[in-house]
């Protein structure tokens, strides 16, 4: 039997975790051959690929960013070879897969769930080992009929070989995100999510999954990032496995987990700003509402408050970046409502912020009950809603607007004193700042091009001019200081006019050069003298102090702005008086 275990991922950088539990558990009887394409790669290459290893039977891990694709691959597929066996598995068919069998007859088996054991079951079924019907968790055709066997027990997960020992993988390890799973299920059940189907949690040994990352690290991996539904639910086993990673972990090795954050106690989160190394944590945290009738709807228990204070006492520890998921589109949470969830999520000012759109994800229960909440959906994957009875699709379109402009603006944290004025001192609130931008930007056809750094600079004065009610000065200083903040040595091109006088220029240098305290605080690649200062130092008019982040009320302030540039450093910024000047 020729085996070959096959998905399509949505990027290069992702692996498929699947398959390498489903070849470790089927070896060493059998030897699958595991084949990664991704969605973007042409249907006819990923056949032609397959193809050629000959293989007797073919698995495809399916999920919601590749069944589209990956039919396409077995249709084709199995044109070149009827008598090939397609084996389909993964939470895109587990569920509904009555339809699946019956809209792709090209799929000879789809495995329900768990799949390490029912699909080794499979293989031992077509080597003639067992029956059909001794494999559990399957289903199938015959004669047209639908069949399907109940799932067998649980897999004790501390018995699983490990995943990771393969040594094709290892020239990878260090250019992809390598996924590790430590537990098995969540005990939360949030009605629009999968793992909330699943009942209990379950647990891998912990030496072999602190084996497995020792083992992953010294063979180049940089990006680990642990799929467990919640990884913070037992306190205990979270603090052994930050601990030991925080003692053990390579330079340059980040390690992501999805947190829930209301259950994070503040000790762990003390103990972690105090021990673990900038950098090497990365904390997602989905929030998605907070509404509370929409969290009792979609039964979502989430404390708010306490979720906020792990957000920022994690952001004030300045340790571990976060990322911060929402989902507009939930029940009753209606344009306003999905305004006041953004306004106070964005109060914490989490370093990054993903709006997500509503998926009704087979399976689930909010897929479910559908037609109680008037929800309208695309009917193909990834099944996003188009509107329900509290949200029309123009609200959606207004929501989605955001997206772009608070990741370039937000997100990529180009221009965080610029942003928190505008957001605190201009408009009523951040979601009308960023909403309002991005409707603008959207007109403008902006979502479709390129940009450069100056670009989102004069895109953004070319709004708020039009926007008005705008201290255009003290918003200009701003985006002046964080343009040049950005810069480690004197900037090529300004995407203002500069509007120095020569004569006030020269007079500013010299009495920069006469400030002796001044000099003797900062650092240049060499002695500032009248040749070379301008070579090292930027020199411009501002309505206000430069400073780490703009305070709120932050009086206006006309002077000049004077940048001091070290190669490989920041630039300093020094404020001179403009009747000083
Ligand atoms: C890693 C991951 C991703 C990665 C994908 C990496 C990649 N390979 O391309 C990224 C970050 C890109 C991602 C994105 C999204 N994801 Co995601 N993601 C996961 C996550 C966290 C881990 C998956 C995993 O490896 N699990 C561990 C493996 C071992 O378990 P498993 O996948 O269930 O596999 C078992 C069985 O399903 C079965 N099986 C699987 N394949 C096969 C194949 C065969 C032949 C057989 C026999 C059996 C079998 O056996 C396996 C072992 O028991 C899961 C949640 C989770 N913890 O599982 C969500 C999950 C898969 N994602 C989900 C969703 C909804 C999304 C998004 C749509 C979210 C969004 N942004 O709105 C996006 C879509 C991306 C896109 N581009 O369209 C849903 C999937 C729904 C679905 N029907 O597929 C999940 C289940 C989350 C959830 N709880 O709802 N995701
Ligand atoms: S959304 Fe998170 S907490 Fe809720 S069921 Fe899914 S994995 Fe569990």
């Amino acid at each position: 039997m020729n085996i070959v275990l096959t998905t399509l991922n949505a990027k290069y950088i992702h692996t498929n975790l699947a398959i390498r539990y489903l070849k470790s558990y089927a070896m060493p009887e059998y030897e699958p051959i595991l084949a990664e394409y991704t969605i973007k790669d042409p249907v006819l290459n990923i056949v032609s690929d397959i193809y050629q290893k000959k293989p007797t039977i073919v698995g495809f891990s399916l999920y919601i960013w590749n069944i589209e694709e990956s039919i396409k691959v077995i249709r084709i597929l199995k044109k070149t070879n009827p008598e090939l066996v397609i084996v389909a598995g993964g939470p895109e068919v587990t569920y509904d897969f009555d339809k699946w069998l019956e809209e792709v007859p090209e799929i000879d088996f789809i495995v329900l769930g768990e799949g390490e054991r029912s699909f080794k079951q499979l293989l031992d079924y077509h080597a003639g080992k067992i029956s059909l019907k001794e494999v559990p968790g399957v289903a199938y055709l015959e004669d047209g009929k639908l069949k399907s066997s109940a799932p067998g027990p649980k897999l004790d997960l501390r018995e699983l070989p490990s995943p990771f020992r393969f040594p094709e993988d290892i020239p990878h390890l260090g250019n992809r995100v390598t996924y590790i799973e430590t537990s098995r299920g969540c005990p939360f059940s949030c009605q629009f999510c999968l793992s909330s189907i699943e009942v209990g949690v379950r647990y891998f040994n912990r030496d072999s999954v602190k084996d497995d990352i020792r083992y992953l690290m010294k063979n180049g991996a940089k990006t680990i990032k642990f799929v467990d539904r919640t990884f913070n639910i037992s306190r205990s086993y979270a603090m052994e496995m930050f601990q030991f990673l925080i003692d053990e972990h390579l330079p340059g090795t980040v390690f992501q987990f999805e947190i829930t954050g209301d259950i994070m106690r503040p000790e762990v989160i003390n103990f972690l700003n105090e021990n673990a190394p900038a950098g090497l944590f990365r904390f997602e945290i989905g929030v998605q509402s907070t509404n509370d009738l929409t969290n009792e709807l979609v039964q979502r228990r989430q404390n708010f408050e306490k979720l906020s204070r792990t957000v920022t006492m994690v952001k004030d520890g300045g340790k571990i970046a976060q990322h911060l998921d929402l989902i507009a589109g939930l029940p009753e949470e209606d344009y306003d409502s999905f305004r006041d969830t953004f306004n106070d999520v964005f109060a914490m000012r989490p370093e990054e912020l993903q709006l997500g759109f509503l998926k009704l994800l087979r399976g689930t229960g909010l897929r479910i009950q559908a037609e109680q909440f008037g929800y309208t959906y695309i009917d193909e994957a990834p099944y996003e809603i188009l509107s329900n009875n509290v949200l029309t699709f123009d609200d959606i379109l207004r929501i989605k607007q955001t997206e772009d402009v608070l990741e370039k603006y937000w997100n990529d944290n180009r221009m965080p004193r610029t942003v928190e004025y505008l957001v605190s001192e201009v408009f009523e609130t951040p979601f009308d700042f960023f909403q309002q931008f991005g409707t603008f930007w959207e007109t403008k056809g902006w979502s479709r091009i390129g940009h450069q750094l100056q670009d989102l600079y004069t895109r953004l004065e070319e709004f708020l001019l039009e926007y008005g009610h705008v201290d255009m000065s003290i918003v200009t200083s701003l985006m002046k200081i964080d343009y040049l903040a950005h810069h480690t040595f004197q900037p090529r091109h300004i995407w203002w006019r500069e509007e120095m006088e020569p004569d006030t220029l020269t007079a500013i240098e010299r009495s920069v050069l006469n400030d002796k305290v001044l000099l003797s605080t900062i650092s240049t690649p060499t002695r500032l003298t009248e040749r070379n200062i301008r070579k090292h130092t930027f020199i411009t008019p501002v309505s206000i102090r430069p400073s780490e982040a703009y305070e709120e009320g932050s009086a206006k302030e006309e002077g000049y702005l004077v940048t001091f540039f070290c190669k490989g450093q920041n630039p300093q910024f020094h404020f001179i008086e403009k009747n000083k000047g």
